[in-house]
């Protein structure tokens, strides 16, 4: 309430947030002018975010809105609790001047942060830093697939998370315990760990991106699914004596008819062409490390896949069969392995 006497009173607002008040003669208002009768009552404002006035009508003060005054919910983070924080989406944020504001708000904060002085008793900081995800490659087809997490730093307020083509979930306790997957817009505090999920596609060799939007920030998850199976001739098998045989005779160097000569059989293959399946292997190649030592040998990958599609597991899948620098062991290979004959 500004109350006018006998006089001249000038009220100069600047900077300043006045709303979700009950002005002394309406619950509606925010600012009660009364100007009583003789004196002089004006109200200069600018650069504030200014609810309904309720200015007496017998005589009224003399109110000036100039540059700069809104009238929009100013998104406090927790007023009930006493937080007058802007929210980061908050209309006053940058929307203030810093021309004769002071160099620090409330909280210590030095202004401006971002594009310009927030309006109110606060700076807050709402552009987070930038983030990214790995790509992931060789992921299984129509599968949910997991990107690493990304921190929100940066900002001193909660900050709106999206998604596009995915799912997130948020963590605020380090990961110790997670949110429900949702594709709904929400928000996360600074140092929230967000992860994000995507169903990979139904096709080898096929990418499918999904992106997470924190605050101004955004990064893509792309996730490319596992060049092919261990099905070489297509006939709706795996099988040794055909299958693995190929991708032996492969990593071996040959191309052409050798690769395939007496291999396929009369059994109903459908890629039996060896360009064709030189191609095929081409694409797979990088995924028939299967013991991950970084290279693909036939003495090693291919004799490992070979027995795998025999039916060989433990010991008697991996003995002198493993590159020096192997790094699955004989479970994790056939695990690797199952992976490419889903
Ligand atoms: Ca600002
Ligand atoms: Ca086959
Ligand atoms: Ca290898």
């Amino acid at each position: 309430m500004v109350d006018g006497g006998v006089g001249a009173a000038v009220v100069d607002l600047k900077n300043s947030i006045i709303f979700g008040n009950n002005a002394t003669d309406a619950t509606t208002r925010d600012i009660y002018l009364d100007r009583v009768g003789g004196g002089l009552l004006t109200l200069n404002a600018s650069y504030s975010d200014l609810g309904p006035i309720s200015n007496k009508p017998t005589d009224p003060a003399n109110v000036t809105l100039g540059i700069g005054v809104i009238s929009t919910d100013p998104n406090f983070v927790n007023p009930a609790a006493g937080d007058f924080h802007p929210s980061a989406d908050s209309p006053v944020v940058d929307s203030g001047t810093a021309v004769g504001a002071p160099t620090h708000d409330l909280d210590g904060a030095i202004h401006p942060i971002g594009a310009g002085k927030d309006m109110g008793a606060f700076e807050i900081d709402a552009a987070p830093d930038a983030f990214s995800f790995t790509p992931k490659q060789g992921a299984p087809t129509e599968s949910w697939i997991v990107s690493s997490f990304a921190v929100v730093s940066g900002v001193s307020v909660p900050v709106n998370v999206s998604t596009v083509s995915g799912e997130y979930a948020i963590s605020v306790d380090g990961g110790s315990s997670w949110s429900a997957w949702t594709d709904a817009p929400g928000s996360a505090p600074s140092g929230a760990w967000i992860k994000l999920r995507l169903q990979s596609w139904v096709d080898f060799f096929s990418l499918r991106t999904a992106t997470l939007h924190i605050g101004s920030q955004s990064a893509a998850f792309v996730v490319r699914t596992i060049s092919g199976n261990l099905d070489i001739n297509l006939d709706g098998s795996y099988d040794a004596a055909s299958d693995g045989l190929i991708v032996l005779r492969c990593l071996f160097g040959f191309t052409t008819q050798p690769l395939v000569e007496n291999l396929l059989g009369d059994n109903g293959s459908q890629r039996t062409d060896p360009t064709e399946i030189a191609t095929y292997l081409g694409h797979l190649h990088s995924q028939l490390d299967v013991d991950g030592d970084t290279l693909v040998m036939a003495m090693t990958d291919g004799l490992l896949i070979l027995r795998h599609l025999l039916g060989l597991r433990g010991d008697a899948l991996v003995a002198g069969a493993l590159g020096p620098g192997a790094s699955r062991n004989a479970d994790g290979i056939s695990d690797y392995i199952t992976a490419l004959r889903p």
